[in-house]
């Protein structure tokens, strides 16, 4: 594969980066990935938006207009020939010396890498997965807003390090108060009382872009959408539970901390939205 660094075009095994860039040195940047579906960049202006604001609150300039940023990923989506796969578009803060400041980083660099995607297990898809409630709290609104698609995936990790050792597929994260905010990489949504609930951004879940396409086909069939505020209450005593992402698209969640969602079976809703995610995908 073929990477992008700063306008040039280099074979994997070339493609480096130096040691003193802040993105290596303290996760000092932004990123998005992206989906290529039927050789067409899914939802670009969506990312590229994204990326913008999370680049505007860390006080990064990204060094390319959006229109060029669109331009370049879609150049290396042709250098590289994939028809479906994934693009890792990241903006470091660039090259500085061996301390915080920013303003030590004259160049912020882009990369953009393009590679097939590794899912979870097909199996899971038609199975459903079972998830746990990770101890690590999700960072607070106040502290590193995770609306910020950041560099630095640390709160993350500690998640999915729980979620692997107890033998799930991922972590459940709550906010200091209990509140369930989202998974280590995805977007949580419970059905309850007839409504498909996901929790509201203001708490610190990501504004995942598969959540936003997920709420926009829930209201086309007519359900009823909400953000809101709670608890693994909520969660445990669900109809239906599913999780959204760019990686993970729409997947049934059927366990969580050991409690069955629903009947222990994918539920009718999240079908439904699966399927209505798939012909969405196809239309493109
Ligand atoms: N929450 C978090 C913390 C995420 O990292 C989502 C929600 C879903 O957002 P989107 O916009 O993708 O619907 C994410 C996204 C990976 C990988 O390599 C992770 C994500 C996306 C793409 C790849 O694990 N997470």
């Amino acid at each position: 594969m073929q990477v992008y660094i700063d306008g040039k075009f280099f074979p994997q095994s070339k493609a480096n980066i130096s040691v003193y860039d802040h993105g290596f040195l303290y996760g000092d940047g932004v990123f998005e990935g992206i989906r290529i579906y039927n050789d067409n960049i899914f939802m670009l202006d969506e990312h590229i938006n994204r990326l913008y604001d999370s680049a505007k609150a860390i006080g990064l300039k990204v060094p390319l207009s959006k229109a060029e940023i669109k331009d370049a990923v879609k150049q290396a989506h042709k250098v590289n020939g994939l028809k479906s796969g994934y693009v890792r578009l990241i903006v470091t803060r660039g090259v500085g010396n061996l301390g915080i400041d920013p303003k030590k980083c004259p160049k912020p660099s882009i990369v953009i890498i393009v590679n097939k995607i590794a899912l979870y297990p097909v199996a899971l898809y038609k199975k459903g997965m079972e998830i746990i409630t990770a101890s690590t709290q999700r960072t607070p609104v106040s502290a590193l807003n995770p609306q910020i698609k950041s560099m630095n995936y640390l709160n993350n990790i500690l998640a999915k390090i729980e979620a692997v050792n107890a033998g799930a597929n991922e972590a459940l994260m709550l906010d200091s108060s209990g509140n369930v905010v989202e998974c280590s990489g995805d977007n949580i949504f419970i059905y309850r009382n007839d409504t498909l609930i996901t929790p509201t951004t203001s708490i610190g879940a990501l504004d995942g872009i598969t959540r936003g396409i997920v709420m926009k086909l829930a209201e086309q069939e007519g359900l009823s959408v909400k953000e809101l505020i709670f608890s693994k209450y909520e969660v445990y005593t669900s109809d239906e539970c599913f999780l959204t992402g760019t990686a993970a698209e729409l997947i049934p969640v059927v366990k969580v901390d050991g409690r069955e969602i629903g009947n222990g079976k994918p539920g009718k809703i999240t079908g439904l939205l699966i399927n209505k995610f798939r012909k969405f995908i196809e239309l493109l």
